[in-house]
């Protein structure tokens, strides 16, 4: 391509190239395939710069420091590895291991949770790898780093035009002795509903093939028979089961008896007989308060045999004193996330844990002086993310009545926002209370807290109250996701259905009392194999495959975008997120030795249609793109 550039060039031709003129002229060194990729990534720096990103609204690009890297780290003296633990002798003997550990553990959240319930999920691959090797290096002596699953999955795809599991494989390279973890929904898989048996177990086996080491498996529901088949399918791979027990109400609060010490502790019986490795307490709203934790500890200590792994959010301000008391109580490992991304709706931060503990018996092995240095890269990577941030910046205890977990409060307040009941936000916050009521108090994680937020929007929108609903519920047409609830599409709530209410929201529809998975029919990968080659032009991987499965229109929709605009995980956060300011230069390297230097000269006049021509300079040449202007 190099001599065809050459040959072909005007200046050549012209009989007026000089013997710099090899040397002098960029434009030679840009190849077709080069040439065609830089114009995808002009037409998506493009489609930001004049429209702005998706739903969030369109500002002025700031301007930003290169983050801050570790400068000296100190190499802390031989540490175990769990992962080289796991890598040779198995779950079980990692298992033990965290048992003989007198010191507390830490699983640090930041990759996954932290940004989740901090950002929106927004936080994109290349700046989570880009301080990968470091964290490692700064903090060897984690059990896990929690960097997949959740939202993350279908939110790569559908917001941030990136391959989930592209972003696992180069975790995993950067990460080689540290153990990986993900939260999964049980049934749901990383989606909102159910999933056939040969899916999720399909799903579990490709994660653990491409590096998942740790699942932690949780139902919405607390309901047993949906997590059963996912603990099996992740002890036959050999990786860790952590099968989780959800934490809702208060074990201290007598009127709260459903969700007594009594059934968490048969709940924790239950998972440990089924051959769980570790158990998880997810207290996605951050409702367990200090003395609780203790009482709760304590007695799952007593009761099972297998570590106690406690994760929590900070909502109320008081996750701190919740992980000391745990620490005393004996919990094995907890849940902390970097200082910059941690507190409010996301973990406490390993920071303050690490000061709170200092002295105590179990404190944790940390190099503080590493763990702040990777501080300093959140606190300038966090800034890129300004577009996202949730506006809780202080502790609400108020979350101790309402119950929302921390990745859903923005969540809902977005959906508020796009209906138009931006001000009627503490009005819907009490009704998701109340609703929880109706429901049966129920436990509240996704996919079920959408079920209550969904239904709580609609009674404010639509001004109904319970009576109302009792009254004239046979008229009312209820969300879609109500119905699938109240038709046990998402298995069955602790005590069961309110039958009353049931009944309204079903009408004549009938509803299951089994496990909707057995119901399911299997899905034939080979069919899906060939219907997404099809669509596609190409034959898919497995983990494609997974994914069109599990998000069809999404993973579609992700494929589209990439025939338009090309790999722009590459491009640099603060453009990816708001475009580029006129007469700003960006360098965007494609791969080793290919490099694109763009520069935006010029945005001119919107025409009679709203189309406006963006010139650019790449590499050297001047380039026009035409954009809508949808303003
Ligand atoms: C998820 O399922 O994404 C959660 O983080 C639930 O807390
Ligand atoms: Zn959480």
């Amino acid at each position: 391509p190099f001599m065809a550039n050459v040959v072909s060039h005007e200046t050549f031709r012209s009989g007026l190239a000089k013997t710099t003129f090899i040397d002098q002229t960029e434009e030679l060194f840009v190849f077709p395939a080069v040439r065609d990729r830089g114009n995808k990534t002009m037409k998506y720096i493009s489609e930001i710069t004049v429209n702005g990103f998706p739903c969030v609204e369109k500002t002025q690009k700031a301007f930003y420091l290169t983050p801050r890297m570790p400068k000296q780290l100190i190499v802390p003296e031989d540490t175990p590895s769990f992962k080289q633990l796991l890598d040779t002798q198995g779950a079980q003997a990692v298992s033990q291991a965290v048992l003989d550990t007198k010191e507390v553990l830490l699983t640090d959240t930041t990759f996954r949770d932290a940004h989740q319930s901090l950002l929106a999920t927004r936080m994109r691959t290349r700046d989570l790898v880009a301080i990968a090797k470091e964290t490692e290096e700064a903090i060897p002596q984690l059990f896990s780093s929690e960097m997949w699953g959740g939202a993350t999955f279908d939110v790569a795809y559908r917001f941030l035009n990136e391959d989930p599991w592209e972003r696992l494989r180069l975790l995993r390279k950067k990460m080689p002795n540290t153990l990986l973890q993900m939260l999964f929904r049980g049934s749901n898989a990383v989606g909102y509903q159910n999933y056939p048996d040969n899916v999720i177990q399909e799903f579990i086996k490709e994660a653990a093939a491409q590096g998942i080491d740790v699942f932690r498996i949780f139902d919405s529901l607390n309901w047993v028979p949906q997590m059963e088949k996912s603990i099996q399918t992740v002890r036959d791979a050999g990786k860790i089961a952590e099968a989780t027990i959800c934490y809702t109400g208060d074990i201290n609060d007598a009127s709260r008896g459903k969700y007594s010490i009594d059934y968490y502790k048969k709940l924790a019986k239950e998972l440990e007989q089924l051959g769980a490795h570790v158990i998880a307490i997810k207290d996605m709203a951050g409702l367990l308060k200090p003395k609780a934790a203790y009482r709760l500890i304590s007695e799952l200590k007593d009761t099972v045999a297998i570590p106690i792994h406690l994760h929590t959010h900070d909502t109320s301000g008081n996750g701190i004193m919740t992980y000391s008391e745990a620490v005393n109580a004996g919990v094995d490992v907890v849940d902390v996330a970097m200082s910059a991304m941690s507190s409010s709706t996301s973990q406490p931060s390993i920071s303050s844990l690490y000061f709170a503990l200092l002295d105590a018996p179990r404190a944790p092995k940390l190099a503080i002086e590493n763990v702040q240095q990777l501080n300093h890269y959140w606190e300038d990577v966090r800034k890129y993310y300004h577009l996202f941030e949730n506006g809780v910046s202080v502790p609400q205890t108020e979350v101790y009545a309402h119950e929302m977990p921390g990745g859903q409060y923005s969540n809902l307040q977005q959906q508020a926002k796009a209906v138009g009941l931006e001000d009627k936000w503490d009005e819907i916050k009490e009704m998701y209370h109340h609703v929880n009521m109706m429901f049966g108090d129920i436990v509240k994680v996704t996919p079920s807290s959408k079920v209550v937020g969904d239904m709580a929007l609609f009674m404010v929108q639509n001004e109904l109250t319970e009576e109302v609903i009792y009254e004239k519920g046979e008229t009312i047409d209820f969300p879609e996701s109500v119905i699938q609830f109240f038709r046990g599409d998402l298995g069955q709530p602790v005590g069961g259905f309110p039958e009353r209410l049931q009944k309204i929201v079903l009408k004549d529809r009938k509803a299951l009392e089994d496990r909707p998975g057995t119901y399911a029919k299997a899905v034939d990968f080979e069919e899906k194999t060939a219907e997404l080659a099809e669509l596609i032009g190409y034959k898919p991987t497995k983990k494609e495959v997974l994914s069109y499965i599990m998000y069809p229109q999404v993973f579609l929709d992700y494929r589209k975008a990439y025939d338009q605009f090309a790999d722009i995980h590459v491009l640099d956060t603060p453009t990816f997120f708001e475009g580029m300011r006129v007469g700003e230069k960006i360098e965007v390297k494609l791969e080793k030795g290919k490099v694109l230097i763009i520069r935006l000269d010029e945005i001119g006049q919107a025409d009679i249609e709203g189309n406006r021509v963006l010139y650019f300079n790449l590499n050297g040449q001047r380039r026009e793109i035409v954009i809508h202007d949808a303003s």
